[in-house]
């Protein structure tokens, strides 16, 4: 059985990845996409999201608008890496398909309110706002949804402040609502994800697909390579967002760690650090848990896969 997941994003090249392996897998069952204002703001996100199904040829998927900002403070986006529109570096078509016009905070809850109870998975890839606001306007929905597989944080890494990740950052609030209500927390950190990176050769492979939305990922990581180079000092971009969904279709491919995670919201220098005590074994109770390791190839053949079986009008 597909597994029923909502993507919360900011797309976001990587988020955009995201999106594509979702629809190109079969054991995923993408109910909807809901947007956040992160990478750029929420009327550009929520765009950049309707577009990327549009380059997929994919009609049947909807989106909802989310929040435009963080619950106490203000949004701060990463044109940085991602550019002025969110999603630099390539022409998107222009969207045929609109939002849904249900806010994305009453998508979740009614999604997980109408399916059964451990039937639907939440994936959040920004900031956590909408899930956090869901969490507080009907908190039925944390003993009915089955994980929260999130991309967020770092155990040991920082990309946002020396300690922390830029989706908790922007929004600790939110992250400390969604880390301390008692669901089943699986966090992607960045420890993760700066595993996945996209070198020559695997965006190479991505592109000899053929189709044009292999050609669509290929500029986007063109555009993820040069921001990273130049902002993060890194040769080829890590593909943070997919990670989830990976873990989603194949846990196998990562090693998992059991360890209580709190966020940071007050600290000078450490707001927004995913704090994880790892002292001792987790308690019995701990309903938290982080990906460490990935095993690299198998990701990027799960993407490649994905993008092939959309370019061949897998009908989903
Ligand atoms: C990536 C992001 C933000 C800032 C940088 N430097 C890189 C976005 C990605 O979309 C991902 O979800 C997360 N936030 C990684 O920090
Ligand atoms: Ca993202």
């Amino acid at each position: 059985m597909a597994k029923k997941i909502i993507l919360d994003s900011d797309p976001g090249h990587d988020d955009a990845v995201a999106m594509l392996l979702a629809l190109g897998n079969e054991n995923i069952d993408l109910l909807g996409v809901t947007t956040i204002g992160g990478n750029q703001t929420l009327h550009k996100v929520t765009h950049n999201a309707l577009a990327v199904l549009e380059e997929a040829g994919i009609h049947t998927v909807p989106v909802s608008a989310g929040c435009e900002g963080p619950l106490v403070r203000e949004l701060e986006t990463a044109p940085g890496v991602h550019g002025d529109t969110g999603l630099d570096g390539v022409d998107l078509p222009t969207p045929t398909q609109a939002v849904t016009g249900k806010h994305a905070v009453d998508f979740i809850i009614d999604t997980i309110m109408d399916n059964e109870p451990g039937t639907i998975t939440l994936v959040p890839t920004g900031p956590l706002t909408n899930i956090a606001m869901a969490v507080r306007k009907e908190p039925q929905i944390v003993s009915r949804v089955k994980e929260v597989v999130l991309m967020g944080g770092g155990v040991h890494v920082g990309n946002w402040s020396a300690v922390a990740e830029f989706n908790i950052k922007v929004d600790p609030e939110a992250a400390h609502v969604v880390f301390n209500a008692p669901w089943p927390v699986t966090m992607i950190p960045l420890d993760l994800t700066h595993q996945a990176l996209c070198t020559p050769e695997r965006q190479r492979n991505i592109e000899s697909i053929g189709t044009p939305l292999s050609h669509f990922v290929s500029q986007l990581m063109d555009y993820f390579r040069k921001s990273y180079a130049e902002n993060q000092g890194f040769v080829d971009p890590p593909v943070h967002d997919p990670c989830t969904v990976a873990y989603l279709i194949d846990p196998s491919i990562m090693t998992i760690k059991k360890a209580p995670i709190d966020i940071e919201t007050k600290g000078d220098l450490t707001v927004g650090m995913t704090v994880a005590d790892l002292r001792a074994p987790a308690p019995a109770d701990c309903h938290t848990q982080y990906a460490d390791h990935l095993d690299v190839d198998r990701f990027w053949q799960l993407v490649h896969d994905a993008i092939e079986n959309i370019g061949e009008g897998l009908e989903k």
